[in-house]
């Protein structure tokens, strides 16, 4: 009898392995038909994966429920592999269908190949994370995956030795997930991508990092981007010996699927049982279509190694593989195809269902906006027969008509004209075409512009304001002690939380703010990191897109201009451009301004809130403030920036007895003094200047009113500043960012958003510091930033030019 067992298995095997072809079969076919769509303007760009298919078939197999993928633009034959994409969600993307259900990774708002899973339904809950296979919202920049993925490793550290985390089953089993990085050969000349290598060697985290190696950066040879032209070569100093802890580093030809597959199994073993981390270099990849539909690379690569990448082309590789597979059980070959028809015949299904899932997708596409155009075509019909414009309105219903555009934006544009021509008509079908214009605009500024805050029942604005409550006999204390107090309570309440970074630990970071802390609560609760903002943040963004709550810190303000790129590009657009489906709602504290030096008393406030726009930007004038603003935030699915006040550590505050539960509220403005002649808008430290200023002031029979912001973004949601504008008739905006910086958008806000503009009788000034960044010391703050004397005389001119019998001029 012959050995069945053997025979099933065998048999088992082969159908993996036909499987397989078949994945990278309909990967190639959709990058092929992909790019031919683009060149025939159904898609905007398109990037694709060919030529690095079989290696994530590897990958692929060791991938399992609760990973997570930290990856770029080529990942399309993995994304298929792991059920995550279909080649007809592949086209919907390029063509940017806006419909979730068709393009699940961002609903149109990605260029195509950007992949993402759903942590989250509709609602914002989570999902359970551990049913499913997971990817990271993929960003265009190269390298910025990085970061992200420490912090997706790291949460399986804290989840398998952090007590208190046992029911967090949604996210983790005792920390057996791997975070499965990848990334392009030449984007490892990237900062990013250093930083993070190191900082998980350091770390020790379960992360597996694969570069696909083609050579080639767009045009760029490797000569002319890695030292000796291999990044498996250059990192060999990180790699583990008996001795010492570091990296498993394993080198592979993408081409090689039995190499591959032990690969892979290897690298999963060692990260997701030791948690040791594993850099996979895949050598000897092509690019059978060049870069991207932007250019061709015959341009740029010689005939030899056009010729050499034919030869050593992944899937044409992997067919001779099978073809030429036999082996022998019990005197028996096996082989896995008896005729090569049979591969031919894998090879025509997977061209048809390519083609067909293409059809689907661009008919699904087209559509709902072929069914608009239908019903807006109607409607300015109507209104032509209705007008007494008829001819010109009758001409550009014409001219739509024939438009071949198939995007939504000819139906609006043509509505839009046709209006103008009947505006001193008045006719029902006037107000069918009103509405509809207002109809479809809604409906796509929100297909295009939801989701950059949290629609949550936990978004922001939904926390409510708790205050701060205190004994009768309550004393005033250094303030870091409130800091420290409220942290003490964050991480006895919720062992889900951790904050690290630069000195945080040890000694309990540089401002004490976290005394003690480390002692009670461990190492990895309360960590020092290395010198590495950019990793801080991507650890802080990884984590807490696995459930955890991080409190991220960047030392000192000036230098979160280290890791501006990846708050900006990935924490700042998660939300967005995952179309709600996924969040990171992770708290960064810093500290800043006024403390004396060119680095150290920054406040570079303009350029942070222009690029943050998705992170709430929260500036505390005190230790109270801000420690309620962590509670606020943990209470909140939205990502936030809190900036304490460098010099404000050991000034005196009163000691609130409700630590841990007082909220001070977002997006509401504090109204500090009462006043009638003007109101005075700052925040932050430079508060107590405008304070002083505003009491010598009073001394001259000048009523100030001063308005402390507490909250950049969002920005005075009840809109309080022009209740205080409608009385006083003259606002000033004081702060130490540059002129045109915060201040701008501040009166931005004040004067056009909340209309203050109709109630000045003064020019509004916006009181800014100098240009340069502030000098070095007492004098050097006195001649950079504004003083108490500066806002008096700006206040008392305004009053003088106002009333120069009473304000008689000081110059
Ligand atoms: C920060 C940044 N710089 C430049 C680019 C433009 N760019 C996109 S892909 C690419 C080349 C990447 O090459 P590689 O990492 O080898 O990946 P490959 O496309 O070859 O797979 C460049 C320069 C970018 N997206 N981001
Ligand atoms: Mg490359």
């Amino acid at each position: 009898m012959p050995n069945t067992k053997a025979k099933l298995s065998f048999n088992d095997f082969k159908n993996e392995v036909l499987q397989d072809y078949k994945t990278v079969l309909l990967s190639r076919e959709s990058s092929l038909l992909g790019r031919r769509e683009v060149l025939m303007g159904r898609g905007g760009f398109g990037i694709f994966g060919d030529g690095k298919e079989l290696p994530q078939i590897a990958m692929a197999k060791v991938f399992r429920n609760g990973d997570f993928r930290s990856g770029y633009y080529r990942d399309q034959t993995f994304m298929m592999a792991i059920g995550a994409l279909t080649p007809k969600q592949l086209f919907a993307h390029l063509y940017g269908d806006t419909n979730i259900e068709n393009a699940p990774e961002s609903a149109g708002r990605q260029m195509n190949n950007h992949f993402a899973t759903h942590s989250l339904n509709e609602d914002g809950s989570w999902r359970n994370l551990m049913e499913q296979k997971n990817s990271s919202a993929d960003i265009s920049c190269t390298a910025g995956q990085m970061p992200r993925l420490l912090g997706l490793a790291q949460a399986s550290k804290i989840y398998r030795h952090v007590d208190g985390l046992e029911n967090f089953t949604n996210f983790s089993n005792k920390g057996n997930e791997v975070a499965w990085g990848t990334i392009g050969n030449a984007s490892t000349s990237e900062g990013l991508f250093w930083e993070t290598i190191n900082a998980a060697g350091v770390l020790q985290v379960p992360m597996v990092m694969s570069v696909w190696d083609d050579e080639y950066g767009i045009s760029v040879h490797a000569r002319h981007q890695t030292t000796k032209e291999s990044i498996s070569e250059v990192l060999k100093g990180f790699k583990r010996d008996k001795k010492k802890a570091g990296f498993e580093i394993l080198v592979v030809k993408g081409w090689d699927y039995s190499e591959l597959i032990k690969t892979y199994q290897k690298a999963e073993k060692i990260a997701r049982e030791k948690h040791i981390p594993v850099l996979i270099h895949v050598t000897e990849l092509t690019q059978p279509q060049g870069h991207s539909t932007s250019g061709s690379h015959e341009r740029y690569k010689s005939k030899e190694r056009l010729q050499w990448e034919k030869d050593h082309d992944c899937n044409l590789k992997f067919r001779d593989w099978i073809l030429n597979y036999a082996v022998e059980i019990e005197g028996e070959i096996f082989k896995f195809i008896s005729d090569i028809s049979e591969l031919e015949a894998i090879e025509n299904e997977a061209k048809k269902e390519v083609q067909s899932n293409k059809r689907e997708a661009w008919n699904e596409f087209k559509k709902p906006i072929q069914d608009a155009k239908k019903e807006i075509l109607a409607i300015l019909k109507t209104v032509a027969e209705q007008s007494s414009n008829k001819v010109f309105i009758n001409k550009l219903v014409a001219d739509f008509s024939a438009d071949q555009d198939h995007h939504f934006k000819p139906n609006l544009v043509y509505a839009r004209k046709v209006l103008r021509y009947i505006t001193n008509e008045q006719f029902p079908a006037k107000t069918t075409l009103v509405n509809w214009i207002n109809t479809y605009t809604k409906i796509y500024k929100d297909k295009y512009g939801s989701h950059l805050y949290s629609q949550s029942k936990k978004a922001v604005l939904n926390i409510d304001e708790v205050v701060p409550t205190y004994n009768t006999d309550a004393k005033k204390v250094d303030a870091r002690t409130i800091l420290r107090d409220n942290f003490n309570e964050i991480f006895t309440n919720h062992p889900e939380t951790l904050i690290f970074g630069e000195d945080t630990g040890y000694i309990g970071d540089v401002n004490q703010g976290l005394e003690g802390m480390q002692e009670k609560f461990g190492e990895l609760r309360v960590a020092d990191t290395g010198i590495r903002e950019a990793t801080i943040i991507g650890q802080g963004i990884g984590m807490a897109m696995r459930g955890l709550r991080p409190i991220a810190e960047i030392q000192y303000l000036d230098y979160l201009l280290y890791a501006l790129q990846t708050i900006s590009d990935d924490l700042a657009t998660l939300h967005y451009r995952s179309a709600g489906r996924q969040k990171a709602p992770l708290i960064i504290r810093t500290r800043g301004h006024r403390l004396e030096g060119i680095w150290h008393s920054g406040s570079p406030m303009s350029g942070i809130n222009s690029f943050l726009k998705g992170v709430c930007i929260l500036v505390p004038r005190n230790m109270t403030k801000a420690a309620g603003f962590f509670n606020t935030m943990l209470e909140s699915d939205d990502p936030s920036l809190i900036i304490e006040n460098l010099n404000g550590y050991r000034l005196k505050e009163k000691q609130p007895n409700n630590f841990g539960k007082f909220r001070t509220p977002v997006g509401v403005v504090e109204t500090l003094t009462k006043g009638t002649d003007i109101t005075l808008v700052s925040y932050g430290s430079t508060l107590k200047i405008v304070e002083d200023a505003a009491q010598q002031l009073q001394q001259f029979d000048i009523s100030c009113e001063v308005i402390d912001i507490q909250s950049i973004m969002p920005f005075d949601v009840k809109h309080d500043i022009v209740k205080s504008v409608q009385k006083t008739n003259r606002l000033m905006v004081i702060d130490e960012d540059v002129p045109g910086g915060a201040s701008a958008y501040i009166l931005n806000e004040i004067l056009t958003t909340q209309n203050a503009y109709q109630y000045l009788d003064s020019k509004p000034i916006a009181l800014c510091s100098e240009e340069q960044r502030p000098a070095y010391g007492t004098d050097g703050d006195y001649f950079c930033n504004r003083s108490a004397e500066d806002i008096f005389e700006a206040v008392y001119q305004i009053l003088h030019e106002a009333n120069p019998n009473k304000y008689k001029a000081l110059y």
